[in-house]
């Protein structure tokens, strides 16, 4: 089936028509119609005009939910009041293995100082104290991270001082806090940065035992939703990697300790992590390069260039065997599905990488992606690397000069030379390799940033696309016009969805939405009806 779809740059004059003049010029930077052989710019990372609705969480959702949520042996302890906490209580479904040999497990739990109105007025640090000292007199874990809400901000409590304090008393367990308010920031990526400062600070380099292993990778900016970090494990395992730490899917404390042992960062997530493999570059001479294990073609191109970076020609082989073994099963589903998938219509409106990633798999059924955004991507996720020379010049990368804390240069130097990372380049491997979602989307798609309700609703009326991904906050207002909507952050209680298996998962999935009939069943709010009330509701 063809469509005639409506002109891009008439959508985009539809969706800011009736804002008043000056938001429209605002939001008009925002949406721009895409040409990837001449990248318009994007306006990204910047305040949410009060007022519209927007998808976007805060800097306590980047720093406590986002990447360190999935820690699994740090009590993450929230200071502030309860909702903060209870409105974050496992609904990222980042996940641990139910028998897996791990030790200790605090995920489960929901650690809060429980602040009241008599804290705000007089002082939450005594109360923030005693939370610290109960956690410990019952877990005795290795360490508490704390986390600050809002209030904790304004009232001026020194989480950082109460960390140091009690570090000293306990003696044994390292603590360390976030200075993570929501509304530091525009959205959650400052919550990323803080997060990754932190823990760079407070825990990366305590351990310098040499573990073994060949190979030795860490995985960056992948937190095991739905179980991706068990496929994409089992996948460097199969190939011979050694995973030394993982930022922080599956993750271990200990793991972060002895993660500068690593011979090379790799990167799913750049938003959420960039930090600290710069970090860890600077301090450590550990290079980082970008990876993508959602789709099976990335996957198998991402392992192919892990492979190549440690030259060696029996891991290169090894890695090929692996592609080989698990290519026939995803061909096989993909020929069963892609004659149904074919042509049909998505737009993704995720977080800060996914909205580019996903758009792999869709690729893959044969499916095209009309529109995309992120909630709070910089310009760099848009546009990438390549256009944008100076990318480490953003609002919220200041500190990482801060953080060059100087490494002894006798240890830790540079795990390969420029060098040898140009010839390298010169055989084939790019480290410094870098796309934006716009280069690999369509002449004439439309990016859109931050995007607000009132603009998805319009852009479905245009459109009628075949899938929606977004979030929970979405899901339902879309489905009620007659679209299923794909949540590309908890995957609405599926997955995984990384690497091969994952791969058949996902076509599996998008299989049953965009084919179901039941969509059609749904009159949308622009289909005229007329709703007559009976006579027993007017009393
Ligand atoms: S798991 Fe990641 S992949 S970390 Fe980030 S930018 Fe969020 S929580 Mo939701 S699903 Fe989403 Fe990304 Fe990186 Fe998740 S697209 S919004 S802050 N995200
Ligand atoms: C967050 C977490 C979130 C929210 C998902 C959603 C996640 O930003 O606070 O809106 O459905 O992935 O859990 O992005």
């Amino acid at each position: 089936e063809s469509r005639i779809l409506p002109d891009p740059s008439a959508v985009k004059e539809e969706l800011i028509k009736k804002y008043p003049p000056k938001v429209a010029k605002k939001r008009g930077k925002a949406i721009v119609v895409n040409d990837p052989a001449e990248i318009p710019q994007v306006q990204a990372n910047i305040r949410t005009i009060p007022g519209i609705i927007t998808q976007r969480g805060c800097s306590y959702a980047g720093c406590k939910g986002v990447v360190l949520g999935p820690t699994r042996d740090i009590v993450n302890l929230v200071h502030g009041p309860i909702g903060c906490s209870f409105y974050a209580w496992l609904t990222r479904r980042n996940q641990t293995r139910p028998d897996g040999p791990e030790g200790e497990n605090y995920m489960t739990y929901c650690f809060s100082t429980d602040m009241q109105e008599e804290h705000v007025v007089f002082g939450g640090e005594k109360k923030l104290k005693k939370a610290i000292q109960e956690a410990y007199d019952l877990f005795h874990p290795k360490a508490i991270g704390i986390f600050s809400t809002c209030p904790v901000g304004l009232i001026g409590d020194d989480i950082h001082a109460v960390a140091k304090e009690m570090r000293e008393k306990l003696g044994d367990c390292n603590i360390f806090g976030f200075s993570c308010e929501g509304y530091k920031g525009v959205s959650q990526s400052a919550g990323h940065h803080i997060a990754n400062n932190q823990v760079f600070k407070h825990v990366v380099g305590l351990d310098d035992t040499d573990k073994g292993g060949s190979f030795k990778i860490n995985m960056l900016g992948e937190y095991n939703i739905g179980g991706d970090a068990f496929e994409i494990e089992r996948l460097l395992d199969k190939c011979g990697i050694t995973l030394v730490a993982s930022f922080s899917g599956n993750s271990t404390i200990g793991q972060f300790e002895n993660s500068h042992t690593a011979d090379l960062n790799v990167i799913m997530c750049h938003r959420s992590i960039n930090y600290m493999a710069e970090m860890m570059e600077t301090k450590y001479g550990i290079p980082w390069m970008k990876v993508n294990f959602i789709g099976a073609e990335a996957t198998a191109k991402s392992l192919r260039r892990i492979a190549r970076y440690f030259e060696d020609d029996a891991l290169m082989a090894r890695v090929e065997e692996v592609i080989a073994e698990e290519m026939p099963a995803v061909s096989s589903v993909i020929e069963e599905i892609h004659p149904k998938t074919k042509g049909k219509l998505a737009m993704l409106f995720v977080g800060g990488s996914r909205a580019h990633h996903y758009q792999e798999l869709f690729m893959e059924l044969g499916m095209e992606t009309l529109s995309a955004g992120y909630e709070f991507g910089h310009r760099d996720d848009y546009e990438g690397r390549r256009v944008i020379p100076n990318i480490k010049v953003d609002a919220d990368s200041k500190n990482i000069e801060e953080l060059k804390i100087s490494a002894d240069p006798e240890k830790y130097k540079p795990r390969k030379t420029e060098e040898e990372l140009e010839k390298l380049k010169e055989a084939g491997l790019d480290i410094r390799d870098y796309d934006g979602m716009m280069p690999d989307m369509k002449k004439g798609s439309l990016v859109i940033d931050d995007i607000s309700h009132y603009e998805t609703e319009k852009l479905i009326e245009l459109y009628k696309p075949d899938i929606f991904c977004a979030g929970i906050k979405e899901k339902y207002v879309v489905q009620k016009m007659g679209v299923p909507l794909k949540q590309l952050h908890s995957y609405d209680y599926g997955g995984p969805y990384a690497g091969f298996t994952g791969a058949i998962n996902f076509y599996r999935d998008i299989d049953r939405m965009v084919n179901s009939r039941v969509w059609k069943l749904i009159q949308a709010p622009w289909e005229e009806t007329s709703i007559e009330l009976e006579a027993d509701y007017v009393t």
